[in-house]
């Protein structure tokens, strides 16, 4: 029988997991969504209705208007948190009454203490039931990129480059959320390819591009300082006006090695070389984030989760908000992390 699946959160990335779920995920079935936006929630669940789908059933998809009631529907078995950051805590912590597998798109939580406290809740409960988004881990360049690294190959890594460009973001995108929203996704990637904690970030901001309102700092420039004594640099640039692009180069005792360098075709034709740039992170990552919900069906179908945890969660959080510290600052500001140990025993 199906995962029934419902999502709380139907904007640009709910709306975008809505259609993978119903269209290309197998043994799962999209139930119900939930969204301030009762419109937008009934456009999108009558139209799914009415769409073949991949899994076994059809998907009747209906609205539930109050998210926690969603969460504890007895027809939902399984939940994407696509909601903003902000509600976060409070459907994961109702996510772990209700004893339901949720995939949580980042950030964990705006904060770390709330943060450590989720972790804290789902360690209590005995079982992971949060896997967090952070979908880069399941992109084929970069999961690539992660098993030459851990093949040892090139020996041991030494730095990360990264670069973060989004084509254009609305003035709301304050510089807090560059960090929180954007560069959450390097700490994640730092943590995970160089297998160490960040112990220290420091963030730093040029004369900001025209295009953003007077106040934001983008792009922006991070230094991220890993226990084990590897260094990662990270370009977060979200108004980069041409197109989307991640880039990541690791350079080892041994050599360097670079991912996002454009997939598809590149042409040379009339003095020039280049290909096409995406939009934005839907296109560019699109293959990682079917490889991520598929995978997620799966494991919750086993019980487990199969990816970045609660703690991953927490653990970008608190890089992150000692990163908007150090914004504010210029100064680096060391990264105040629990214990694992001690949090997860
Ligand atoms: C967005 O929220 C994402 O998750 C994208 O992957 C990222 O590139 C973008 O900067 C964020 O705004």
């Amino acid at each position: 029988t199906d995962l029934r699946i419902g999502i709380v959160g139907v904007g640009a990335m709910g709306a975008d997991h809505a259609e993978r779920i119903v269209r290309r995920t197998s043994g799962a079935r999209l139930v119900a969504v939930s969204d301030p936006d009762t419109a937008r929630a009934e456009e999108l669940a009558s139209r799914l209705s009415a769409a073949p789908g991949a899994g076994t059933s059809p998907s009747v998809v209906r609205v539930v208007t109050d998210p926690l009631a969603l969460i504890g529907a007895r027809d939902v078995d399984a939940v994407i948190l696509a909601s903003p950051g902000f509600a976060h805590a409070e459907q994961l912590f109702a996510c772990l009454e209700h004893g339901k597998p949720v995939l949580c798109e980042k950030p964990l939580t705006m904060d770390a203490a709330s943060s450590l406290q989720v972790v804290e809740a789902e360690h209590k409960l005995g079982r992971q039931l949060i896997q967090v988004g952070f979908m880069r881990r399941f992109d084929p360049e970069y999961d690539a990129l992660k098993q030459l690294l851990d093949s040892g190959e090139l020996g041991r890594p030494l730095l990360l480059h990264n670069v973060h460009r989004n084509k254009a973001n609305g003035p709301g995108f304050r510089s807090e959320m560059i960090v929180r929203d954007s560069m959450v996704h390097e700490v994640d990637v730092a943590r995970w390819l160089l297998d160490s904690e960040i112990s220290k970030i420091t963030v730093h901001a040029p004369k900001p591009t025209s295009s953003v309102p007077e106040g934001v700092l983008d792009p922006q420039f991070a230094v991220f300082e890993m226990a084990n004594g590897a260094m990662a640099d990270v370009e977060v640039f979200v108004n980069f006006q041409v197109g989307y692009e991640v880039r990541c180069e690791a350079v080892a005792e041994r050599g360097s090695a670079t991912i996002g360098l454009g997939s598809g075709v590149v042409t040379r034709a009339a003095g020039h070389w280049g290909g096409a740039m995406p939009e934005d992170f839907r296109i560019r990552f699109d293959l990682a984030y079917d490889i991520e919900v598929q995978r997620w069906v799966e494991a919750v179908g086993r019980g487990e989760i199969d990816g970045p945890s609660a703690w991953d969660g927490y653990a970008a959080a608190a890089v992150c908000e000692a990163g908007v510290e150090s914004l504010s600052t210029g100064q680096p500001v060391t990264v105040d992390l629990a214990d694992r140990q001690a949090v997860l025993g």
